[in-house]
Parts: C-alpha cells; structure tokens; sequence
C-alpha cells in the first residue's frame, strides 16, 4: 500500500495565465494526490532550470507540454511502485535520472510537481495533513506574513524601482488577528489611493500598481494607511522590501529613480530609510552576484535589518554556504521551485537554521491555487512567509490554509509575532 501506481502530468494556467505543469499522482491503494508548480518573473540566473517547450505556435513558445511527457513517460516508468513514504529516495532518483547541474534534462518544473505531490499523498496514506506529516509535534509556529501591498519591478508597469512593498504585522498574538490587521491596512490604502486620484488596479502579487513619484512616496502611502486602520507603525506592523535589485543592475550600477547608483550609494538609501521608516527587513537589496556590495550591506545594516537573500542564494545549499563563509544576508527566501524539490529545499532550511538565518518561504509571482507552501511554513518552523497582497484568490488561498491550520491547531498553536526577527 502507499506506492506509487500512475502518475499523470497536465498543463493548467497559472495566475497570469501563462501555462504551468499540474501532476496527479495515484497510488496503489487508489488514494490520489495533486500538486501545481509556480513560476516566477524576476527569476535568478542561478535558479534550477523550468522547462519551457518554446514552439511559438502553443502558448507563444511558453508551453509545459515537454516537461509534462518527462512526467508521463520518464519519471511515471522509472517511480512506478515506489512507496511515497521514501519521498526523499524518490527526489534522489529523480536527480539521478535527471543528470544535470540544473536539471535541464527533466526540467526543474516536471521533478518539483511530482516531489510535492508524493509528499501530499504520503501525508493523505498517514489521514494527515502535510504541516503535521512533516513537522510532527514541532509544527506549531505560524510564520508573520510579509504582505506585498504595493507592487512595482517587474510585477507592474508603474516605472517604481522596488517590487514590492510590504507590510509585516507582527501584532495581535495569533496569525487570525495579524491576517485582520493585514486586510484592514490594505483596505485602507486602497481608499487613500482612490481619494488621491490614483489608480486602486492591482499587478501581479494583488498589491495595489499605482504610477507614484518615488520609491519614498510609496513607503508614505503605506505609512498613512497604517495609521488610518489604526494600527502603530513601528510597533504592530513594520515595513519591509523586495527591492530585486538585479533587475536594476547595469554593468556595476543600479539603476535608481532616472539615476545609477553604485552599491554604496544603495546602501545609502537604505541607510537613510531604515532611519526614517520602521523597515525591519531588505530582500535582495544588491544584485545576485555581488558579493562585494552585499558584504558592505551586511557589515552596515544586518544588525538593524534583515537582509534577505532570494536571487543571491535561490534555496541552494551551496549558494547559502557561501553566503555564510562570506558573512553575507542573515536570513534567507525558499522557494520550492528555484531549486525543484523538497528534500534540497529542506536541506537548505536545515543549513539556514544552523547558521541563524531567518527563514522565509515564499510564492512566485505567477502562482496556482496550491497551498503547500502554507503547510510547509508550519512544517519548517519558518520565522515568515511571503504569499502576496490581500487580494487574488491565488495569494488569499495560502493565508486561508494558515487559518485552517492555525485553527486545527488550537491551543497547541503559537504565532511567531515580533520573535520572527532577530533585529
Ligand atoms: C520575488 C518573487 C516573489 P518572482 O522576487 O521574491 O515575490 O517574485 O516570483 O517574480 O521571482
Ligand atoms: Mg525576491
């Protein structure tokens, strides 16, 4: 019982309705299981490799239909009456079959929908859910919510530098009530841009996309619509970026407000914000190759700030080993599909946590209606979790599966509030 008897692949859409794979796995026991991948916009050069057919005449070159016949015809051969409780062989089998670096051949896309969904259905054959599978007695903590409700980069056409503009409510000692205060702030951002005369459309995460003047004005916003619903800055809700900088990069330079900067000069700007505003923490302030400048960021704000690496260690072990002998970041973003499986996101989670960096699990900005990355925040033990604004039923599907688990949880279940960051 709890082997693996067919495995089916499909194309289905994603949130931008660009195509992505879905897998059904079924065992012998008849049990089903279902799992989708995301797929991001401001990707890293280091990430694993997603499988693209790249024929103009389907879906304009962006179809899954080769990595779905890896999934039909490869993996289902090769898994066949595997038990899905030796999830982390069946990863090791599909990196072996797979070969590559990269995971060229099979395609980072194809080996991550079937790993997640042999962990679904390993979890269904024990009638558990994922969270409690994987994390056992430790799967108690529900992770602050890193809320990008103001969207610019390459996730809007409003021209703003910075992609995302979040807020990170760490009050009211459940994950239930930081959620509230989340939509509350939202909701009110919403009628200040609207009696501004600015544009309340939404880009691709949910969070608002108006055309502003500056970055700064873009924290102001958020600054007014904290205190509108009543909240205090600084005290139960804080700011936080996803500047994606390697988007910016040009040459050695960023590109910045019609200007270029150079890293110092970034650092700067960041300095000067973290003096103004109650920014807690920084992802991706200086590009994914530039160790340089994020050691100098590091050396001058990672004792006031988090600083996030997402595009410098794209969830790979290795990177974050390097990151760590070059006292580099000190927290770090996880996303299953930068690197394609389970079992290798685990291992750097496991990395992060023996070097004290923050762990934060995070969607992609083209996302489906699968929620495990919910279940996997809880598992892990993960400090944050970074799923969006407060609207679009793709990002509000993993903050409803939090309060699902919050609330299965009962009184067992604790909110990692203000002790999610070490600053
Ligand atoms: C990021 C992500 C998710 P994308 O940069 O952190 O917010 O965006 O999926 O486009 O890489
Ligand atoms: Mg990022």
């Amino acid at each position: 019982m709890g082997k693996i008897q067919s495995l089916l692949a499909r194309e289905i859409l994603d949130s931008r309705g660009w195509p992505t794979i879905e897998v059904e796995l079924c065992l012998d026991s008849g049990l089903r299981s279902r799992a989708a991948v995301p797929s991001g916009a401001s990707t890293g050069l280091h990430e694993a490799h997603e499988l693209r057919d790249g024929d103009v005449r389907r879906y304009h070159g962006k179809g899954v239909e080769q990595a779905c016949h890896q999934v039909r015809e490869t993996l289902s051969t090769a898994l066949k009456g595997l038990p899905v409780m030796d999830w982390e062989q069946i990863d090791r089998k599909m990196l072996d079959l797979d070969g590559t670096a990269n995971k060229t051949r099979l395609g980072a896309n194809a080996i991550l929908a079937v790993s997640l969904a042999c962990v679904r259905a390993a979890a269904a054959s024990q009638h558990q859910e994922v969270f409690q599978y994987l994390g056992q007695d430790h799967a108690t903590r529900l992770p602050v919510p890193l809320m990008n409700i103001i969207n610019g980069g390459a996730h809007a056409d409003n021209g703003l530098d910075v992609q995302e503009f979040m807020i990170v409510p760490v009050c009211g000692g459940q994950f239930k009530e930081a959620l509230r205060a989340g939509s509350e702030v939202f909701h009110s951002l919403k009628k200040i841009l609207s009696e501004k005369g600015l544009s309340t459309a939404v880009g691709d995460e949910g969070g608002f996309a108006p055309s502003l003047k500056s970055n700064q004005e873009a924290l102001d916003l958020l600054m007014t619509a904290i205190e509108k619903a009543g909240y205090r800055a600084g005290e139960d809700i804080f700011l936080a970026l996803d500047v994606a900088a390697t988007e910016l990069q040009k040459n050695n330079s960023y590109r910045w407000q019609g200007q270029l900067l150079s890293a110092d000069e970034m650092v700067s700007v960041y300095r000067s914000w973290a003096s103004s505003y109650p920014l807690i923490s920084i992802e991706d302030g200086l590009g994914e190759d530039d160790w340089t400048g994020w050691r100098q960021l590091t050396e001058a704000l990672g004792a006031r700030l988090q600083l996030v690496g997402d595009d410098l260690f794209v969830t790979n072990v290795q990177r974050l080993q390097q990151g760590v002998k070059q006292q580099v970041a000190n927290a770090i973003l996880l996303k299953v599909n930068q690197i394609g499986t389970l079992s290798e996101t685990v291992d750097t989670m496991d990395l992060a946590q023996a070097h004290q960096y923050a762990k934060v699990i995070s969607h992609r900005s083209g996302e489906t209606e699968d929620t495990m990355i919910a279940d996997l925040a809880v598992a892990y033990s993960c400090q944050q979790i970074k799923t969006g604004s407060l609207c679009r039923s793709e990002r509000t599907a993993k903050y409803n599966q939090l309060l699902r688990i919050e609330e299965s949880l009962g009184a067992k279940a604790e909110f990692w509030g203000r002790r999610a960051f070490s600053v």
